[in-house]
């Protein structure tokens, strides 16, 4: 058995101590039929913390890591985690010129990508000087693994204070620019903590994995629960609605965001058979409507219970377990974790008073990673963090999300900039303008749309420049539609209304 210290603060030997005795028993299962037992996990990510000691990194050495989903992904972190290095999950959506960003800000010292990615990875990784680069293929193959296979499978986990760094995550910027979130080990551990108690996690529990494991929601709340309960995991590589109807007699706690909830909705197959063996539905990223909460309800029994987070803080409320999940709020403040909503002077609002939604605890990250004046922006001076939701409580202290004062879209869980993909199109030929705005739509709850204005004399087509978009940046990000107008509407500062936008394109 590996050694570990039990008394660090390194989030692996907290997890680890939660893995049964049983080191042969069944961790995660893919629908495949691949297993990987507990043994597995502790060998297989001994050989990634192995291998990453013996490349002679420094301190803090960042491993930046592009793959998709696959059990060896979730090893490839937690031996990070174990090495000491800091773990930096991006999204397999990104392209180059996004990757390009990342690696330049983040400086890591190895590069994992997915061995079809390496074509355009390469030069990128070349440019900005990155020493080491490996690919992971979503079986398992690469020269990752090549490499690893040589490593020994035993490894000592290297203490981690709470303050040491454990992970970045990058988050989009209200001024186009991704932040590295630094989040500490520290508070990953006190959040995998609460919400282990909070959420009742219990002997037998298994847990249907259908995120993707490179944002908060898939690799920390969902992996964290699991691996601290030593609970298995059935791992799907993507959300597909015909596979999670087919396992979710085997599991008992599920998460996702609400687009997964609209399309269970909308599978005929799906019902109380289905869910028969469940215990837990946990939805966020993205607000759940109330009718899918209702719609979910009268469908399966089951009233899903919807929490709150950002990659900033990881999570900050949930409605509860035992009491009443209210449709339409995020609950309550987690146990250690402060939550105020404020007006614009800094005091406190009433119930049912509109204002801003400020955090302080345990969970809340220790700043934007080279960014201290942004980060310095975002603290209240008795060290709140300033989300830019803004919220209300009721009269039973449940937290309503009813808005953002950032100009941000959540589109299927993902979060899109607006000005991001404004200066995209601006760029390009024939565009004077354009404004970026997220309408209502059934599937992605929000669905980024462009409305762009010509040059004198240029005609622009809506397609052509839907294709320009795409060839640049995640898919996700690309407008579904894009209308092209004389002007854009403005107020008397000269500020384009969006508001009016979005009233006008919301069908
Ligand atoms: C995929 N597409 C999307 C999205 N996802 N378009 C808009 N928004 C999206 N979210 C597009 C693709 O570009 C593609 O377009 C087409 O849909 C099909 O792609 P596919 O990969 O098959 O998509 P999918 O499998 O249908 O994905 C939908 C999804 C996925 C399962 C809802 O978006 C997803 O896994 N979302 C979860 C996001 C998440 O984990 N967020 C947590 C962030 P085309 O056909 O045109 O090429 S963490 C966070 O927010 C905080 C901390 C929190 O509180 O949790
Ligand atoms: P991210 O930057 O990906 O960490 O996204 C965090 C943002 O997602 C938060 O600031 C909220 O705006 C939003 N969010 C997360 N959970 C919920 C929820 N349950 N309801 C509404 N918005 C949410």
């Amino acid at each position: 058995m590996d050694k570990t210290d039990s008394s660090d603060t390194n989030l692996y030997s907290v997890l680890a101590a939660g893995f049964p005795a049983d080191r042969d028993g069944c961790a995660i299962e893919t629908p495949e039929g691949r297993t990987y037992s507990w043994a597995d996990i502790e060998r297989g990510s001994a050989r990634i913390a192995n291998l990453l000691a013996g490349l002679g990194l420094p301190a803090g050495a960042r491993i930046a890591v592009q793959v998709e989903k696959s059990p060896e992904a979730l090893l490839l972190y937690l031996g990070t985690l174990r090495a000491g290095c800091v773990f930096l999950p991006l999204n397999t959506a990104y392209q180059a010129a996004e990757i390009d960003y990342f690696v330049e800000n983040a400086e890591p010292s190895v590069v994992v990508c997915a061995p079809g990615s390496r074509d355009w990875i390469e030069p990128v990784v070349a440019r900005h000087r990155v020493p080491h680069l490996f690919t992971l293929g979503q079986h398992g193959d690469g020269t990752l693994s090549e490499a690893v296979a040589r490593q020994s499978g035993e490894f000592e986990t290297v203490p981690r204070a709470a303050d040491d760094l454990a992970c970045i995550v990058y988050t989009s910027g209200t001024t186009g620019r991704s932040k590295g979130a630094m989040l500490t080990h520290g508070n990953v551990v006190s959040n995998a903590r609460t919400l282990h108690l909070y959420w009742r996690w219990r002997r037998g529990d298994v847990l249907l994995h259908a995120l993707p494991i490179f944002h908060v929601h898939g690799l920390f709340v969902a992996c964290h629960g699991a691996l601290l309960n030593g609970s298995r995991m059935l791992w799907l590589s993507k959300f597909d609605p015909d596979v999670v109807l087919r396992l979710l007699p085997r599991a008992t706690v599920f998460m996702g965001v609400p687009t997964m909830y609209v399309r269970l909705l909308d599978h005929p197959g799906f019902g109380r058979e289905a869910v028969r063996g469940m215990r837990l539905f946990v939805s966020g990223s993205a607000p759940l409507l109330p009718d899918t909460f209702r719609q979910f309800e009268e469908r399966t029994g089951q009233r899903i219970l919807e929490r709150y987070g950002m990659s900033e803080t990881v999570m900050i409320t949930s409605n509860p377990y035992d009491g009443n999940r209210v449709a339409g709020t995020v609950g309550l403040p987690l146990p250690g974790v402060e939550v105020r909503v404020v007006d614009e002077a800094g005091k406190p609002c009433g119930f049912d008073e509109i204002g801003a939604i400020q955090v302080r605890g345990p969970n809340v990250f220790s700043g934007y990673w080279r960014m201290p004046e942004k980060t310095k922006e975002e603290f209240s001076e008795d060290g709140f963090f300033r989300t830019g939701d803004m919220g209300k409580w009721d009269a039973n202290g449940y937290l309503s999300i009813v808005g953002r004062s950032k100009d941000l879209i959540i589109t299927g869980g993902y979060n899109v900039y607006p000005k991001e993909i404004e200066s995209y199109l601006d760029e390009m030929d024939g565009v004077f303008e354009s404004a970026v705005i997220g309408v209502p739509h059934h599937d992605f709850g929000e669905a980024v749309t462009a409305v762009v204005v010509p040059l004198p004399g240029a005609t622009l087509d809506e397609a052509a420049l839907i294709a320009q978009l795409r060839s640049r940046i995640a898919a996700f990000k690309v407008p579904k539609r894009v209308f092209v107008v004389d002007e854009l509407p403005r107020n008397t500062m000269g500020k384009v209304q969006k508001n009016l936008l979005r009233d006008k394109y919301a069908g």
